[in-house]
């Protein structure tokens, strides 16, 4: 299993290779704000664990185990974003509490979450049900 830093920089990774068709560890300094030789370290370490194959001339290559699991780390990024986002977390806080909890939830408790998502999703009813609660408060 790799651990919440090794997540972070396999979900870059995966971002930046969709996004651009490469991941360079320049790119993925500068985007998760470390130093590059921090950078190089973890792929190397990631290299080891066959999440990626690094060349150092020639960049770096999610293997097909890398590959499963970034795309499982964006999706779960993305889906607790949509989460905060519909129970009305304020958007300027979204971000950092993504960051914050991701790395500490079970994938069961993902699913799970994901229902709920899917329940406010179905009926915008549901979702101003949530927020007459939510102004009875205020
Ligand atoms: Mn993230």
């Amino acid at each position: 299993m790799p651990t919440p830093s090794m997540e972070d920089y396999l979900e870059r990774i995966y971002q930046l290779i969709e996004s651009k068709g490469y991941a360079r560890v320049s790119d993925i300094a500068e985007t998760l704000d470390v130093h590059p030789s921090s950078v190089t370290k973890m792929v190397q370490k990631l290299d080891k664990m066959e999440y990626l194959i690094y060349e150092r001339y020639r960049g770096l290559v999610l293997t097909s185990k890398g590959n499963k699991i970034g795309k499982r780390l964006v999706y779960r990024h993305e889906l607790l974003e949509k989460f905060l986002h519909i129970i009305g977390v304020e958007e300027d806080k979204i971000y950092a509490d993504v960051e914050g909890i991701e790395h500490h939830l079970s994938w069961d408790a993902i699913d799970r979450i994901g229902d709920v998502l899917q329940y406010f999703e179905e009926d915008d009813e549901r979702v101003q049900a949530l927020r007459d609660i939510q102004r009875s408060y205020e």
